[in-house]
């Protein structure tokens, strides 16, 4: 331990610990903007500077060491003054039209501003414009751009990815895509984790709510919107409703107050694409030596994008399942149309999606199995739903619980637990235990997949079969498990691999909520609701039964390859 003194208490701190950590530590906060834990302490934004004691500098916080008899001043004159100036430096390169940013009442840049008094703008430079696709899912405003970093920090040394990178000089430096490419031509796979780790609105998704609003007061159109598991553990955090209060259902009365027809659950085509995998992957079992393993789950599009721009040779080592959302429009412009009585056109499928990479997934020309478009054709991600409750003025907090309509919107535990790592393979395992064994496992016996490790294996005995499965999110640790399989270092049947840290509850679509990665609280939530579920195998859906009595007839049918499968190399 060192001995130091912030703002006249003396104290002892960690040897190692950073002077930001070590104040922290002891009640003390001192703003930050660019610092994020472990990814980018580079004190670029200069927002942190205290003042030590005995020298004429000023130090940043995030990234100096406290020191034996360190005096540190965190709130001094000097200190008011500087972080002001370098706030006010800040604005000067930002455009400051808060009230049409997406980011307005979430922005760490606002309200720092705010809690200095910046009420003026001393300093104003002239503003860069780079052009950008508008239809792109992921869209950046350089205009916004405070260079923290941030972004090229997380896609780089998270994702693995780099599409990020410094561009330009002097007063022009700005952030924008590596290589000189159009985001479009690079291998960005969509994850989304630059906009929730970017501070400001430099970085969001295309907005799709007025095309939502168009469906919704159209009197023709028959609106069918499902819902992912895992906006159901965060769509409260952006409206301030606690996480008791902000239950699915009560989810359900604010999208019916909203005018959609039919109110749906992706959790039901999860048990359908469990039932669909999971069938795939024992098949694959059996055929070990024509069908190379590990069979790698295809649920996620940004890992599936990943893989195409990466490792194109491995495609084929994809399950050829579309993912729940994509299963869902299938069925809802196919079967369901039927069971309205109403021509398929006539439906507007949409989602409500944690995910940026689910908006180009429902634009891929294969995803148009039903024959009238695209199976899905909004996709709408939390943070636009949330704003789409709040533009309705609806109090969602207040509004008691109601039910998902039938058939579509019954969902076992197993598809809950499909928005967090390791959700999607401990399901799979479930019915695949019972597909070989004839009875159920104990629910919770494959738990060991749970957890916010990035990269998770375990093995099993399926019924007398030997079984090695890994469980990787992230795209960094993605990039490694392939490796250690290609070198040899690493061998499995079964690989789930969801882009995003933590899985979907981390995805790029969710709410942001600044200094925090909420993904582990968010799973604890879906695992909690699989652990109440009445049904927790997704074999005994009911719905999803009688979709294959009536309509499929059994996994891996002719009609089943024909809307619930596909070809990713296409
Ligand atoms: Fe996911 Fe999904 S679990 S990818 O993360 O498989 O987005 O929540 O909807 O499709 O079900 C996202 C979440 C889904 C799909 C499901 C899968
Ligand atoms: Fe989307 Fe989920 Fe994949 Fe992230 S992990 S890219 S949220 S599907």
């Amino acid at each position: 331990m060192v001995n130091v003194t912030i703002n006249g208490t003396p104290l002892a701190a960690r040897d190692e610990a950073t002077i930001l950590e070590a104040a922290a530590a002891a009640g003390v906060s001192i703003p930050t903007l660019c610092y994020l834990k472990g990814i980018n302490e580079i004190g670029a934004c200069r927002v942190c500077v205290v003042e030590l004691e005995g020298t004429d500098r000023l130090v940043t916080a995030c990234n100096n060491r406290v020191k034996e008899g360190m005096v540190i001043r965190t709130n001094s004159p000097r200190v008011r003054e500087a972080r002001r100036t370098n706030v006010e430096l800040i604005l000067s390169q930002h455009d400051c039209y808060c009230a049409t940013c997406a980011r307005s009442g979430n922005c760490s840049l606002q309200s720092m501003a705010n809690d200095l008094g910046i009420l003026d703008l001393p300093y104003r430079r002239e503003l860069p414009y780079s052009p950008w696709n508008r239809e792109f899912p992921l869209i950046r405003d350089f205009s916004k751009c405070i260079k923290c970093m941030r972004c090229v920090q997380v896609c780089d040394r998270i994702q693995g990815m780099g599409i990020w990178d410094v561009a330009n000089t002097g007063s022009r430096t700005t952030v924008d895509v590596s290589l000189n490419r159009k985001i479009e031509d690079s291998d960005c796979a969509l994850c989304g984790q630059c906009i929730t780790h970017c501070p400001v609105g430099a970085l969001r998704e295309r907005d799709d709510t007025e095309r939502a609003f168009a469906a919704l007061a159209d009197p023709q159109t028959v609106t069918v919107v499902q819902v992912a598991p895992a906006v159901r553990a965060a769509w409260g955090e952006s409206l301030g409703i606690g996480r008791e209060q902000a239950t699915v259902k009560r989810l359900v009365s604010a999208l019916r107050k909203m005018g959609f027809d039919y109110i749906f659950d992706t959790t039901f085509s999860a048990d359908l694409t469990i039932m669909e995998e999971g069938s795939e992957f024992l098949g694959r079992l059996k055929t070990r030596g024509d069908n190379p393993l590990p069979m790698f789950t295809s649920c996620c599009p940004g890992w599936v994008r990943f893989l195409k721009s990466q490792y194109p040779d491995l495609v084929g080592q994809l399950s050829t399942a579309k993912s729940p959302q994509q299963m869902f429009g299938a069925v809802a412009k196919s079967y369901y149309a039927k069971l309205l009585g109403i021509e398929p056109e006539r439906i507007c499928c949409v989602s409500v999606m944690p995910c940026i990479a689910k908006k180009h997934e429902a634009e891929l020309p294969t995803m148009n199995s039903a024959g009238c478009g695209h199976d899905v054709d909004i996709v709408l991600t939390t943070r636009e739903i949330d704003r789409m409750i709040r533009a309705e003025h609806i109090r969602a907090g207040e509004l008691g619980e109601e039910e998902f309509d039938a058939p579509l919107g019954e969902g076992s535990g197993a598809g809950v637990i499909f928005g967090a790592t390791g959700g999607v393979m401990e399901a799979a395992l479930r019915s695949a235990y019972y597909l070989t064994a004839g009875k159920n496992p104990d629910p919770d016996a494959f738990r060991r997949v749970r957890g916010m490790d990035g990269w998770k294996e375990a093995a099993f005995d399926l019924n007398g079969t030997p079984l090695k499965v890994a469980v990787v999110s992230g795209l960094g640790n993605t990039r490694r498990l392939i490796e250690a399989v290609q070198n040899g270092k690493a061998r499995y049947d079964f690989v789930e691999v969801m882009a995003c840290p933590g899985g979907c509850s981390g995805g790029g679509g969710q709410p942001i909520l600044e200094g925090e990665e909420p993904a582990g609280v968010r799973n604890e939530n879906l695992y909690g609701l699989d652990q109440s579920s009445k049904i927790r195998f997704s074999h005994e859906n009911s719905a999803v039964l009688r979709v294959y009595r009536d309509y499929l007839e059994k996994p891996l049918s002719h009609r089943a390859h024909e809307l619930l499968h596909t070809d990713h190399r296409l």
